[in-house]
Order: structure tokens, then C-alpha cells, then sequence
């Protein structure tokens, strides 16, 4: 059987990950490890495959979101330390404890159901700060002094590390940036007047390590810029570190045709050729994530841009060819074709989001390949 019978496929460069890791690796302190942040299947690259070549590229740890990503990976038979950065539920602890996954925590109550729990081996966890994100974690002295006195009388429960998360680190304007440091500075002062033992601290996710690396603590948390694409367009502009996506999508035409003056395309007609013109279909659609906002946008034939036109349909989008080409030409959606490049970043442009939301929003229907071509 053959691996894919249509020819529409994410193709993911994993030299560009080893690179975009070399390249961090090289900004920040040697004292400081990397944790790759593979959630969300690895930003839509495949968490098994970059999960693996980050850790051959220096990577010391992974960190996901969901203990479902967690656990995926260990039945892949990765057996580094990974982190999982999102709540999960005091009754399925102790599957993390069985497979060595350490928790991120953050509430007091948390800690005390878990305290209730059945556990074969020690839970490791790492506690969370909320130093001005606003989304989870612990954000005064006094919370502080009430969950150390649980974990204090949790013997079951190793912490290992302790973390927060920059909201603004991308951003030109640096306020809330500091602010959140100097908070951070202020709790871990006081941690370790009340802690004994040695934790691991870890603030920075991509654009702080590339910004400000010799800010960094014991780990970073290298999501984005691993996958080759700049936080923000501060980043991009000050390219602290030079970067190679890994990610390109590609598909190929599977049928031209030339169409006359007052000709319409694709469903509702919106679109009416103004002349004789050549019109490509390509099979990818909205249910690849190649959603209907991107009509308008531009892919390369041969190194030129060529543009959608008419409604982007389930499964097919029609563009508008220069001329006749044959079956099976390659059409690059996002990615390089002799000197042009569309970028995750104009797509992200095109749609008003991040280019976080592009990788993440090509479907699991799109397969990605791996050293391979199609
Ligand atoms: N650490 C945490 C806790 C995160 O949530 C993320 C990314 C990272 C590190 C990596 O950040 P980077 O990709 O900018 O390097 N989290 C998200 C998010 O929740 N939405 O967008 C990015």
C-alpha cells in the first residue's frame, strides 16, 4: 500500500530543528538546558519525530500540554523527563507517576487529593507561578506559604522544578516583561528561605531565550523558534537568532483547464474570469486546515505566485494559472519554490492570527513526511 494516494502532504525538514537548536543552544548559557515544548502534536510538525530529534540535537527534556501528548510519547518509547503544562485530574496522577511524567501543580487543594491517592511511585511536579500571564498558577507570599506547608507534608509528591510564563516576552515594549522577572525573583528569594532542597527554575519560552539568554535559569522552554518561526515580528525584526522553518505544505494539480471571459469558480461563483484564463485545482480543502479566509492568497507554480480563486471547498482549492502545466505539478502552499517563499507568517498575515495558528491548524488529514518527498 502506498503511504498517501493524494498527493497533498506537509513535508518536515528535521535538520531545520536540530539547526533552530544549535542555534539557541549557542545564545544561551551552557549551565542552562533546553526543554522542547512538543505540544499540540509538536506544533503540528509530529511530537514523536521532532520530540526525538530534539533530544539528539541537546534537548534534555519535552513538555506537552495534556497527559494524553505525555503518554504518546512514552508508548513511542521516549523515555527522557517530560513535563505536562496543563491540570490534570488528582484520580489519574498516578498513570504520570507509573510512566515518569512529571505535573505541573498549582493549587493547594490539588496537592491534598493527591495526597489521598494510590501511588506505586513517587509523582514528580513542578509548581507554577503566575507572575502577570493571568492564566494558571500561584501569586503571592501567602499562597505560597499555604501550598509549601502541603507539599511540606506530601511524601509522595517530589518537587523537582518551579516555573512561570512571560506573557510579553515578544513584544517591543518591555514593561510587564520586567515587572513579571522581578515578581519572579521575589517568590524564588522567598521559596528558598522556606525550601531546603534544590529545585530547577525555568522562565523563558522562545522569545525571552532568544532576547534575553543570559536571563535564563535552568531550563528553557523552546517552542516556536525550534519549529523555525519568530515569536512576533519584534523578534523576526531583531533576529536574535537565526532561524529555519521546518515545516512546508505542498500539494500537486490534478486538473487545468481553461476557462473563457464570465466563467465562475467554485461554489456561491464569486469569482468570474475576466478573460480566457487557466484555472488549476489542487486537493486541499478546509478540512486540511487550509480554511475558507485564505481565498485571495498566493502559492507557487514553478517559483511563481499564483492565486486562489473562488471558494476554498472541503477538499479542493482552485487557482489561477499563467499558462497550461501539466498533471502533477507541484504546488507549494507554504514553503520555498525556486526563489519565492510563502511563509507561515503571510498566511498568518492573510488571516489575522499567529503563525503558531498556521502550523497548528493544518489537519491530522494532511500527512506529514519525514526526509521523504511525495
Ligand atoms: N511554556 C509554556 C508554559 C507555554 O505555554 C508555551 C507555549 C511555551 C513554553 C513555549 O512558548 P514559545 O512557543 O513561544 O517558545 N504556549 C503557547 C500557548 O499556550 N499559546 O501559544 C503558545
Amino acid at each position: 500500500m502506498k503511504a498517501l494516494y493524494r498527493p497533498t502532504w506537509a513535508n518536515i525538514n528535521l535538520e531545520a530543528i536540530g539547526y533552530n537548536i544549535n542555534q539557541i543552544r549557542k545564545r544561551i548559557p551552557a549551565k542552562t538546558g533546553i526543554m522542547a515544548v512538543v505540544k499540540a502534536d509538536g506544533y503540528g510538525h509530529g511530537a514523536v519525530e521532532v520530540g526525538r530529534k530534539a533530544l539528539a540535537s541537546g534537548a534534555e527534556w519535552l513538555a506537552v500540554a495534556l497527559l494524553e501528548e505525555a503518554l504518546s510519547l512514552r508508548k513511542a518509547g521516549i523515555n527522557a523527563p517530560i513535563l505536562v503544562f496543563g491540570w490534570v485530574s488528582p484520580e489519574d496522577v498516578h498513570i504520570a507517576a507509573q510512566e515518569q511524567v512529571t505535573l505541573t501543580f498549582f493549587q493547594k487543594e490539588w496537592l491534598e487529593a493527591v495526597n489521598k491517592q494510590e501511588l506505586d511511585k513517587p509523582l514528580q511536579v513542578h509548581m507554577k507561578w503566575d507572575t502577570g500571564m493571568g492564566r494558571v498558577g500561584i501569586r503571592s507570599a501567602d499562597e505560597l506559604d499555604a501550598i509549601v506547608e502541603v507539599l511540606r507534608q506530601s511524601p509522595k509528591v517530589s518537587l523537582t522544578g518551579i516555573y512561570t510564563h512571560f506573557a510579553t516576552a515578544d513584544e517591543a515594549d518591555l514593561t510587564l516583561f520586567n515587572e513579571q522577572q522581578e515578581r519572579f525573583q521575589t517568590l524564588k528569594s522567598m521559596f528558598e528561605f522556606m525550601w531546603p532542597d534544590r529545585v530547577n527554575y525555568h522562565t523563558g519560552n522562545s522569545a525571552a531565550a532568544s532576547r534575553f539568554p543570559d536571563h535564563m535559569y535552568d531550563y528553557i522552554r523552546f517552542g516556536i523558534a525550534m519549529y523555525g518561526l519568530y515569536p512576533s515580528a519584534v523578534t523576526k525584526k531583531e533576529h536574535p537568532i537565526d532561524l529555519k522553518p521546518a515545516l512546508s505544505l505542498h500539494s500537486r494539480l490534478t486538473h487545468v483547464k481553461e476557462v473563457y471571459k464570465g466563467a465562475t469558480i467554485s461554489y456561491g461563483a464569486t469569482y468570474h474570469a475576466n478573460s480566457t484564463e487557466w484555472v488549476g485545482t489542487i486537493p486541499i480543502g478546509y478540512a486540511d486546515g487550509w480554511i475558507r479566509k485564505l481565498q485571495g492568497v498566493e502559492v507557487l507554480v514553478e517559483g511563481k505566485r499564483m492565486p486562489v480563486v473562488g471558494r476554498i471547498c472541503m477538499d479542493r482549492t482552485m487557482i489561477k494559472l499563467d499558462q497550461s502545466y501539466p498533471i502533477g505539478t507541484r504546488v507549494t502552499l507554504i514553503g520555498c519554490q525556486g526563489e519565492d517563499e510563502v511563509t507561515a507568517d503571510d498566511i498568518a498575515e492573510k488571516l489575522d492570527t499567529i503563525n503558531y495558528e498556521v502550523a497548528c491548524m493544518i489537519s491530522e488529514r494532511v500527512p506529514r513526511l519525514y526526509g521523504v518527498d511525495f
